[in-house]
């Protein structure tokens, strides 16, 4: 997808212009991947923009870090005000937000504790990651051949930038052979999640998504929609299945920051159907939310 280019990004505490926000060729991440990262949104609300989460995504961040022993030279609320500066400088109501943390220039090797810690945010408007008509209507998703990294070997708990080669290899698989995304099974067979979304499904009124046990990112999302499935009444498990509770789902979707709520009409070409009542409700619930139109989620939104 390509990027909309805006004024300015956020580099080790310093904003700077857009076209020259670079790094150096020998950057540690660039070659082992060493980098944490977060994808957050902000959106208009009645009451002004509002970034949706920002603390506790900026807290997974300092999570992923812990993983690789990256310790961050700032702070979680001193990331959320430069966040929130940053948003405001380049006028911005609705975008995505990028936060990186990564072993910068300086060492070669794999042993990376002398490398230095770099830190950039940054924000650009970003439309519907699976389509304003998958929102609507659905998308088509398949089982990818590739496993999802399991905990032994790249923790999924961490959003950490080289474990995405993993989504990147499974993405590639699922758009090739005419899908819009991927299904990836853990390393026990297990379904685990999507390229870039944690996955629910709906069987006779109960919402399922896999636990954390079946190497899936702790989202955001996937906590929000939880949260807010139970205060409407729906009772939701965290529970491993196998694929064929994919084939005999009433409903499935998606969630993510980027992907937001996606219902999934069609796995492995077997028809799951339009998107369905819970679905639908859970969108109408979480559009409400993240627009400010419901008083009692307030503290999800984070003023800029
Ligand atoms: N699983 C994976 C592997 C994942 O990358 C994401 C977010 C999620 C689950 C959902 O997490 P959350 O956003 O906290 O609800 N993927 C981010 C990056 C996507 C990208 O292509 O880059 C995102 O949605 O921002």
């Amino acid at each position: 997808m390509p990027i909309q280019k805006v004024d300015k990004i956020w580099m080790n505490g310093r904003l700077v212009d857009w076209d020259e926000a670079k790094v150096h060729i020998l950057t540690h991440a660039l070659h082992y991947g060493s980098g944490v990262f977060e994808g957050i949104r902000a959106y208009k609300t009645i009451k002004g923009t509002a970034v949706f989460r920002l603390t506790d995504h900026l807290k997974r961040m300092e999570r992923s870090a812990k993983i690789y022993f990256m310790e961050l030279p700032y702070t979680v609320a001193e990331l959320a005000e430069a966040t929130k500066e940053l948003i405001r400088v380049n006028k911005l109501d609705g975008c995505y937000i990028r936060p990186i943390a990564y072993r910068g220039y300086g060492e070669m090797g794999l042993y990376p504790m002398n490398a230095p810690v770099d830190v950039a945010i940054a924000v650009w408007p970003w439309g519907a990651y699976l389509g304003e008509e998958g929102i609507k209507k659905g998308i088509r998703a398949k089982i990818s051949s590739f496993r999802r990294i399991e905990p032994n070997s790249l923790p999924p708990a961490a959003k950490a930038t080289g474990q995405y080669i993993n989504s990147i290899l499974a993405k590639m698989e699922a758009i090739f052979s005419d899908y819009d995304e991927a299904i990836l099974l853990d390393s026990k067979g297990m379904v685990s999640e999507g390229s870039g979304e944690n996955l629910f499904v709906v069987r006779d009124g109960i919402i399922y998504t896999p636990s954390t046990g079946a190497s899936v990112l702790e989202g955001i999302t996937r906590d929000t929609v939880m949260k807010i499935a139970a205060d409407v009444g729906y009772k939701v498990m965290e529970k491993d299945f196998v694929r064929s509770d994919l084939y005999f789902a009433d409903e499935a979707f998606f969630t993510g920051t980027a992907a937001e709520i996606v219902p999934i009409r069609e796995i492995d070409n077997r028809p799951i159907g339009e998107p369905g009542p819970i679905t639908r409700k859970l969108q109408d619930r979480f559009y409400t939310i993240v627009r400010g139109e419901d008083e009692k989620y307030r503290d999800w939104l984070e003023f800029v």
